[in-house]
This record gives C-alpha cells, structure tokens and sequence, in this order.
C-alpha cells in the first residue's frame, strides 16, 4: 500500500529536501510527481535513485493525489492550497499562508500532534516557520513539566532559510571579499558575508519584523498562548543551520540538571552540553542532521525560576522539509486518510 505524493515547489532547497527525506525514511509511495511553475517544467530532481522531470503545478490533476507537499510560496499557496485541498488532496504547506487560520492546524509532531484532526475543514495543515518548529520542539517537554511563563528569544539564521538566493549571496560576496571585488547585494538589504543582519522578512507598525512576530504567533498557538514571548530575529553569514539563544521563566522550579534530563529523554531533542571548550553544538554541525540540539543549558539567577538555553537545528529539514514529512506519517500512522488509487 503507497500513497501518491506531489511536491510543489520542488526545485526549491526545501523541495528537494522534501524529496530526499521522503526516499530516506522509506515513506510509503505508490508515486511521487514533482511539481512548479511552467518556468521548471521539464528540470530534474532527484528522488532516492530515480530522476524526476518536473512537471507544471497549475495544470496538474489532483484528484487521485493524496498528499500533497507545499513549498512554493506564501502567494502561490494562497491560490493553489484550496483548489488542491477540494480536489481531496491534503496539503501541507510550508509557507505562512495559513499558519494563522483558525480552521487549519499548525502542527509540529513531537509538540501537538492531537490538533491535526483538525485539517478537514480546507483540508491544508500548516507547517511552522522553521525558527518556531526548533524553539517548540526543546521547549514544549520543560513546559509539561514548569509551566513556561515568558520567553526571550534571539534567533541566529542562517541564509538558507532565505532560499538558494540567500545561499548564492552570501557565496558570491564572501568570494568577491577574498578578490577584491566589488560587493552587491539583492538579496538581502545589507551586506551578509563578514556581517550580521538584525532583520528577516518585512517590517510590521510596533518596529518588530515579520519573522519575530512568527516566532510569537507560531508558538502561542502551537504551544500556549498565555506565554509571553519577545524575538530579535537576526540573519548570519552561516550557511545551513537556525541557533537561538533563548531565556526561559518558569512558573515552577526547575534547575539546569533537571531540564537536562528532561531534554535528554524527550522526542526529537539531542543534549550536547559539556561544560568545557567545544562542548556544544553549532550550526555546521547539526546541517543534514534530523535533531534539535541543545547546549549551554544553565540557570538564570535574575529571574525566579529562570533558564538560558542555546538550540540548533537544520533548517531545512526539521525547520522545513522533516517537519512537513513527519506531518505526512502522522497522517498515515493515525490512519487518518488512505491511498484513493487503492479506493
Ligand atoms: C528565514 N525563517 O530564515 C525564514 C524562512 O515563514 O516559512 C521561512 C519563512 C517562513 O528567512
């Protein structure tokens, strides 16, 4: 028994990791049909050892699809999310189209998974921004056991989580420092290589950027939505790979050595913290890895009942792609839906 997968979006970096991660976790397919827009059709993707020639998204049939994965955008998800969704197709979308919707689950596995009986009323699921999905997947275990009260989130992000763009910008200027080149910039509003830019996606009224009020949004509603959060989302010249650095309150007591154990025994969280040099993780090492990392785990003595934790993750994967992928199993593994060609 398979199911019939379309990727739309799957020339993107989050695309192709959809596809890399669907063949590495032996999801079970019956067919999988990459999917873009008319100016992709025809470009190769890989999938485990096969070759997919990429097909266009807006004349394609969903009516024997059953899953289908999103990642090509806020706009074209909008358009394209509910006519798929009324063709029976289930989305899962990477973009923050729907996040928001009160009649679409913002699901991240290892945190809510309850709430994605939900998804039948559009039948869209929505996946997290990936700085949200990391920060819930470390803090939701230390909720259930002290009760969160507030957060102070800085976030690290690397250029990746602005698409192969991003990536290329960041390549190109660091190359044409070495050169001495002139250095330009499209991509981002400074320069990126050598440098750290305090904002990511729009500006909103209150000052705060697009990606920082994501951060709050996403985890109220994932999460609890009588924590009080507050993000300074910042870009670095790093490759793959989200680092935040998050100070916690507690309602209850928890010390270092308890949220450690906690964190060791919970759902997609690894525990790297040696109190000596190097005993921590960073970004270029958690790039290609499926867990959330977490080190320098340590008490706050200016608050009650305080912690400050540093959390890595690789952004396309359990930020994006083994995110959305996992949504898919939770699907398949609650028997929620079925194969339609097997029907
Ligand atoms: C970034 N977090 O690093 C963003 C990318 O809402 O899904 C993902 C944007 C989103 O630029």
């Amino acid at each position: 028994m398979g199911f019939k997968i379309a990727i739309a979006g799957a020339t993107g970096n989050v695309g192709r990791e959809m596809l890399n991660i669907l063949a590495e976790r032996a999801f079970p397919v019956s067919d999988v049909v990459a999917l873009a827009s008319s100016r992709s059709v025809g470009t190769e993707v890989s999938f485990g050892d096969k070759t997919l020639k990429v097909k266009n998204l807006e004349t394609h049939d969903f009516s024997d699809t059953d899953i289908c994965l999103m990642s090509a955008g806020g706009s074209v998800s909008k358009t394209w999310s509910p006519k798929i969704g009324a063709q029976g197709c289930v989305v899962i979308d990477n973009s923050s189209a729907w996040r928001y919707d009160a009649d679409v689950p913002l699901i991240v596995p290892e945190v809510n998974p309850d709430a994605i009986s939900g998804y039948t009323k559009r039948n869209i699921i929505a996946n997290p921004n990936c700085s949200t999905a990391q920060l819930v997947v470390a803090l939701k275990p230390l909720h259930d056991h002290a009760k969160i009260k507030r957060l102070v989130v800085s976030t690290y992000q690397s250029v990746s989580g602005a698409g192969k763009d991003g990536m290329d910008e960041l390549f190109n200027q660091t190359r044409a420092v070495f050169v001495a080149d002139p250095i330009s910039s499209h991509k981002f509003t400074k320069r990126i290589a050598f440098n750290v830019i305090p904002h990511i996606d729009v500006f909103m009224e209150d000052g705060y950027t697009k990606e920082e009020w994501k951060v709050l949004a996403e985890t109220k509603k994932m999460l609890d939505p009588k924590i009080k959060v507050t993000c300074t989302a910042v870009r670095v010249p790093v490759f793959i790979g989200h680092s935040e650095s998050v100070n916690i309150e507690f309602e209850s007591e928890i010390s270092a050595e308890e949220a450690r154990d906690i964190l060791r025994d919970a759902p997609g969280c690894q525990v790297i913290d040696k109190h000596e040099d190097g005993g921590y993780i960073t970004p270029y090492e958690c790039a290609g890895e499926d867990a959330t990392y977490i080190s320098r785990i340590r008490e706050d003595a200016t608050v009650e009942n305080g912690l400050n934790m540093w959390i890595v993750s690789d952004n396309l994967r359990k930020g994006a792609a083994l995110n959305a992928v996992q949504i898919a199993e939770l699907l398949v593994n609650r028997r929620l839906i079925s194969p339609r060609l097997a029907a």
